[in-house]
């Protein structure tokens, strides 16, 4: 049976045999079920690239199949917000003190936290491929309209990804800033290191936060 099969039973044998409990507990909270775990992320916003972004993400695990689940506020409106995880550093998010100068003004670039978050591993794109090669695949990320990511996708992970999760070493980071305040993704901090086609505001991390296991 399918993950999302087994949540839709769940929720129906959970509805049937229990009322009580079900009005009042969060419809989301799996966790202690029939193996499947759940982790949590708290984003908060990268502030020395002048992000007020913040959410959080809900990673449901059952085995290598994950329901991940992004909520972000107060991100760039209408622009392509590539969101990762990040595995294989110290499972941290970076500090205002790992900023570097880009096109001499001080902002966090992606590789200015990789010691911290480590590399992409899951692309959370919104259709197609989920592995780093999707990393910036700009047009199957979410564009926040009215400034909101509500993102919610069932796939299977990578063995690492999801062994990195149950390590507490993965971290969830959702990029994409507007810098200068101007509306869009322009070349106030120059070129992106990652992509030179691609502004550096398009890519800097915008929110960031490690995943942990839900109490
Ligand atoms: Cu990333």
């Amino acid at each position: 049976m399918s993950f999302t099969k087994r949540l839709l039973c769940l929720a129906a044998a959970t509805a049937a045999s229990v009322p009580m409990v079900m009005g009042t507990a969060q419809a989301d909270d799996w966790s202690g079920y029939d193996g499947i775990e759940k982790y949590t992320a708290h984003l908060a916003p990268v502030t020395v690239n002048k992000s007020q972004a913040s959410g959080t993400t809900t990673v449901w695990l059952d085995g290598d199949t994950a329901r991940v689940r992004v909520e972000v506020d107060e991100i760039l409106a209408d622009h392509p917000h590539a969101q990762h995880i990040h595995i294989g550093g110290r499972g941290e998010c970076p500090t205002d003190y790992d900023a570097g100068l880009h096109n001499g003004k001080r902002a966090l670039s992606t590789l200015d936290g990789l010691d911290a978050y480590g590399a992409v591993e899951t692309s959370l794109t919104t259709e197609g491929d989920t592995s780093a090669s999707s990393g910036l695949a700009v047009d199957r990320f979410p564009t926040a309209p009215g400034g909101t990511i509500s993102y919610d996708r069932t796939f299977d992970l990578s063995q690492a990804a999801a062994d990195a999760i149950r390590a507490d070493n993965a971290v969830i980071v959702v990029h994409g800033i507007d810098y200068d305040g101007d509306g869009t993704y322009g070349d106030v901090l120059g070129a992106s290191e990652l992509d030179p086609n691609l502004p550096m505001e398009a890519t800097n991390p915008a929110a960031c936060g490690p995943l942990h296991m839900a109490d």
